[in-house]
């Protein structure tokens, strides 16, 4: 599983699943072949959003559009699906108003709660919703970044939402955008947690069957390309993106997002590229450089597994992330340490398995650079810097 970080004595219990896509030729959704247990893999969970300084102001600037729509007050109620360790809420609850979170993952819940962000710990569907309006109240804003794509039922999400939502209210979601992962070969970021890989197209297909319109839409660079979507009920806001809307859907076509020839040669263009990476990792080590990875992502473990990179090829991984140190990555084992030790041993390469962060890390490890290090970026296409 992409976050199952484990340690050796578990190795004989690892659990595989099978990895694979299909494509609906009716709405073009993308989604997996196998589901693998929500509450196994969410339960406990060791992906926090606030290591970064790039999420968190995404999240800031996510807030702040929201409140520029929506003139939040103390009488606002916001509530965020998959709301991690509070990240997001923490800016809504700055600008005065109440917020709840919803998130399965009791070890995560806990941060969340010392940070002043009360969580109801639920996997969010409609008797989720209806459990959280008799305790609480409908929402004035519901948001969900990266959450949405992990939950098999959408219909479910979206009659979860219609329940929770009050008639005005407003549904903000973001998700990595299909679009930028067909054309940027962003293969590594299809694993078990994301079910579904969203085009507008076929997002559109989904809420409107449920009273639910875009009214806003934004590109960000998030996640390697995500899309920022605004939703209410149809008719209750001004649509002033019905162009920018129909630009993006035809631009889907044009990059045969609607077509099923394009995943084809999408699979193609990722195996071509998992031969040139390991034919360049292959000459590293005969020429006998030291590498490690760069950030024990999720889609790292995509990366190391289906690539076949193991301890063969790379040392170790460094990474932020407390609850990843002292484990190794699933499927390939290789042990993840914090990230002091690149400065440490100084290895001649370093892989970001993070690339999404690249210019991040960078900046920050530019000591190491210094020092005669260099990066290699596997995705879109390989580059050392
Ligand atoms: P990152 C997660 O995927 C999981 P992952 C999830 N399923 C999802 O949908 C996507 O996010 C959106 C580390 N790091 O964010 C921290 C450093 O070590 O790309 C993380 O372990 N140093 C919810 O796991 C990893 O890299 C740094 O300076 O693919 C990044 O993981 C920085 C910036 C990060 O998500």
């Amino acid at each position: 599983m992409p976050n199952g970080f484990i340690k050796k004595e578990q190795i004989k219990d690892e659990e595989w699943f099978e990895l694979a896509c299909l494509y609906c030729t009716k709405c073009s959704l993308v989604q997996l072949t196998c589901v693998v247990d929500p509450v196994s893999m969410f339960k406990h969970y060791s992906y926090i959003p606030s290591t970064s300084k790039i999420m968190m102001n995404n999240f800031s600037s996510l807030a702040a559009s929201v409140k520029n729509r929506k003139k939040l007050t103390s009488e606002s109620f916001v509530i965020d699906i998959g709301s991690n360790d509070g990240s997001l809420l923490s800016f809504f609850k700055s600008y005065g108003a109440r917020v709840l979170g919803i998130d399965p993952a009791e070890n995560i819940a806990e941060v969340s709660r010392k940070n002043g962000i009360p969580v109801e710990t639920l996997l969010f569907g409609k008797t989720a919703a209806k459990k959280v309006v008799e305790k609480y109240q409908k929402a004035d804003v519901i948001t969900g970044t990266n959450v949405i794509a992990h939950i098999d039922d959408l219909h479910q999400v979206m009659q979860g939402v219609s329940t929770l939502l009050k008639e005005d209210g407003l549904f903000v979601t973001e998700f990595p955008y299909l679009l930028d992962l067909i054309t940027k070969n962003q293969f590594d970021t299809i694993y078990h947690e994301h079910l579904s890989y969203f085009s507008i197209k076929a997002w559109d297909y989904l809420i409107k069957q449920y009273g639910f319109e875009i009214i806003e839409v934004e590109r960000t660079f998030i996640q390697g390309g995500s899309i920022r979507l605004t939703h209410a009920r149809k008719g209750k806001y001004k649509n002033e993106f019905k162009h920018t809307l129909a630009y993006l859907k035809n631009l889907e076509k044009i990059h045969g997002l609607h077509d099923k020839s394009s995943y084809d040669q999408f699979s193609i263009r990722v195996n071509i590229l998992k031969n040139e990476l390991k034919t360049l990792l292959l000459k590293l080590r005969q020429e006998k450089k030291q590498i490690v990875g760069y950030g024990a992502a999720a889609k790292g473990n995509v990366l190391t597994n289906f690539f076949d990179v193991g301890t063969d090829l790379m040392d170790y991984i460094v990474d932020s992330t407390p609850y990843k140190q002292g484990f190794l990555n699933p499927g390939k084992h290789i042990p993840i340490y914090p990230e002091k030790k690149l400065l440490e041993d100084q290895p001649d390469y370093a892989l970001i398995l993070a690339w999404n962060f690249a210019d991040e890390i960078i900046e920050k490890q530019s000591a190491y650079i210094k020092k005669g290090g260099k990066f290699i970026i596997p995705i879109p296409g390989i580059k050392i810097v």
